[in-house]
């Protein structure tokens, strides 16, 4: 039988994964926002609109121009007046000594802020001990990128397969997967989430590839669907949107659990 967000809240032994199961259920919101815009006060404008309608929020805070200590005090005021979490989908891709480097350091120091980011498994698996060094004595989560939603993708088979092995060492720190499916049976858990999504278009012009909330939750198990310009793009009414979005994501699961 399918669980409950509610039910597998339980289950994790890492904090962040409990905390968003619970957001999930509380909010009934399986919603991801990804906001990628350049400037400041237009990140923080949609998120504040959006905030309400989502579970969480996904950055990329290397695309902020004008980026200051300023954007991520208010950002984390928004996640809690909203209820919210973070994620920076930072896709870190190096040797685990860099990599916990990237995470700590430099000039957005992620794992100060960040609840939850991610990971390539190409550099094999001293990348997650790497970033577990620094995310885990905060009660980080990390993300593996099993699949992605892109045209001619390369992380599929034996890829996906050999990221899923790596997960399964280190369940206290990784608490799932970026991909269009769940990977792994009910006996275990991890979350899915999925990025390329979308109601009313199938693609961009630059290999993005787009299925309905329906499609990703329903016919493929995951458990939140990330959406981006679907929500705020192309002078979109964002509240209208997320709300739009929110409401079919919710669907989905409960048409999921059989309700
Ligand atoms: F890992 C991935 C992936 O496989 N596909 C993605 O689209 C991440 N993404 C991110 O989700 C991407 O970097 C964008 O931030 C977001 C999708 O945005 P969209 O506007 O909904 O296409």
């Amino acid at each position: 039988m399918v669980k409950t967000y509610a039910e597998r809240a339980e289950i994790f032994q890492n904090e962040t994964a409990r905390k968003l199961f619970q957001c999930i259920e509380r909010k009934k919101s399986n919603l991801c926002v990804a906001v990628d815009v350049t400037r400041k006060t237009e990140l923080l404008d949609i998120v504040d609109k959006v905030g309400p309608y989502i579970c969480l929020l996904k950055t990329h805070v290397d695309v902020i121009e004008d980026f200051d200590e300023d954007l991520i005090v208010k950002l984390r005021a928004l996640s809690e007046s909203h209820d919210f979490m973070i994620f920076e989908d930072r896709k870190f891709a190096d040797i685990g000594n860099t990599v916990a480097l990237q995470y700590s350091s430099g000039i957005y120091k992620i794992s100060s802020w960040a609840h939850i980011t991610n990971a390539h498994t190409i550099p094999g698996e001293g990348i997650i001990t790497g970033l577990a060094q620094i995310g885990k004595p905060l009660g980080r989560g990390l993300l593996l990128l099993a699949e992605m939603s892109s045209a001619g993708s390369l992380a599929t088979g034996s890829y996906t397969d050999a990221t899923v092995a790596m997960a399964r060492k280190h369940k206290d720190f990784v608490i799932g997967f970026i991909a269009g499916r769940k990977l792994t049976g009910d006996d275990e858990d991890f979350i899915v989430m999925s990025p390329g999504v979308g109601l009313d278009v199938s693609g961009d012009a630059l290999g993005q590839r787009y299925r309905t909330p329906e499609d990703v939750i329903v016919s493929s198990g995951s458990d939140i669907i990330i959406v981006g310009r679907g929500i705020y793009g192309n002078g979109r009414d964002v509240v209208k949107e997320a709300k739009r979005y929110r409401d079919a994501g919710w669907e989905a699961y409960l048409t999921r659990l059989g309700l």
